[in-house]
């Protein structure tokens, strides 16, 4: 496996970085996770524009321009012969010494990682997930917004950390106001009388999966909605959905112990996982050719 680092293709054992850099000692960096189907890169420009959007706001200036990141992407699939792939950029403060001043770290580090990575959740998507709610909020957009997809997923972790120990394939978060935030690394919808419904953008990650969803249920003829949900609406929902990259869409049918509609997947999320499914075979940037 060949691992791009600063401006070079190096062998997976020679991809080190110091441990001095920031995005260790503290977190300080951003990053992004990205997919390929069929030999092409899923919303590829939407993620690159996510990872500089996240840098910006940490004050974190990416040493190349967007179009030479997307060619680093897409020449990391093709040094590593991958047609379908998880891919995960970074883009790291880089070293300095001890102290949090980001003005100590010059030069920040530039990685690209590709693996191959089938569906997250194996043989869920048939039956469906398990989700618990967590006691661990999501953190308050005032204090770290959840936008910034940065280096420190500890409030993600803690999430999925709570989840494991009770039992669930996921964990949902509330925000500090007690609305539905999002899943430990996904986004959340609930189907309630037919209408799609999934919490506004402030309080969650703006989700490129979550997007396309929207986009397709559009498209469909599904009405949809930008909305504060509560834990009512989850008990409630005639059938509950997570999307993410790494999750594509993935139905929830337990939550918190209580079944989601019949307990099955439901028509309108089956609905959405076929044309997600169609749109990530036909769409998106040729790595190849
Ligand atoms: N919320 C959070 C907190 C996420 O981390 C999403 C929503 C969905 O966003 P996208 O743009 O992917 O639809 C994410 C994304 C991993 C992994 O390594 C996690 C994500 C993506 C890729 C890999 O577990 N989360």
């Amino acid at each position: 496996m060949f691992i791009y680092l600063d401006g070079e293709f190096v062998p997976e054992e020679e991809a080190k970085i110091s441990v001095f850099d920031h995005g260790l000692l503290y977190g300080d960096g951003v990053f992004e996770g990205i997919r390929a189907y069929n030999g092409r890169v899923f919303r590829l420009e939407d993620h690159v524009d996510r990872l500089y959007d996240s840098a910006k706001v940490i004050d974190l200036a990416v040493p190349v321009e967007k179009e030479e990141f997307a060619e680093i992407i897409l020449e990391t699939l093709r040094r590593n012969n991958l047609t379908d792939a998880y891919i995960r950029p970074i883009v790291t403060r880089g070293i300095g010494t001890m102290g949090l001043d980001p003005r100590k770290c010059p030069k920040p580090s530039i990685i690209c990682i590709a693996i191959e990575w089938g569906a997250m959740y194996g043989d869920l998507y048939e039956k469906g997930l398990t989700a618990v709610t967590v006691s661990v909020r999501r953190n308050p957009a005032e204090a770290m917004p959840p936008n910034v997809k940065s280096l420190n997923y500890l409030n993600n972790i803690m999430a999925k950390i709570e989840a494991n120990y009770k039992g669930g394939d996921e964990a949902i978060f509330f925000d500090t106001n007690g609305y539905v935030s999002e899943g430990s690394g996904d986004n959340i919808f609930v189907v309630k009388n037919g209408i799609l419904i999934t919490p506004p953008t402030l309080n969650n990650l703006r989700g490129i999966t979550r997007q396309v969803v929207l986009e397709i249920a559009e498209s469909m003829g599904i009405p949809v909605k930008e909305q504060n949900l509560g834990y009512y609406d989850l008990y409630a929902a005639d059938e509950i959905i997570v999307t993410g990259t790494a999750a594509e869409v993935a139905p929830i049918t337990l939550i918190d112990g209580r079944s989601v509609g019949t307990g099955k997947p439901g028509a309108i999320t089956r609905q959405l996982m076929a044309a997600f499914k169609a749109a990530t075979e036909k769409e998106g940037t040729p790595t190849y050719n």
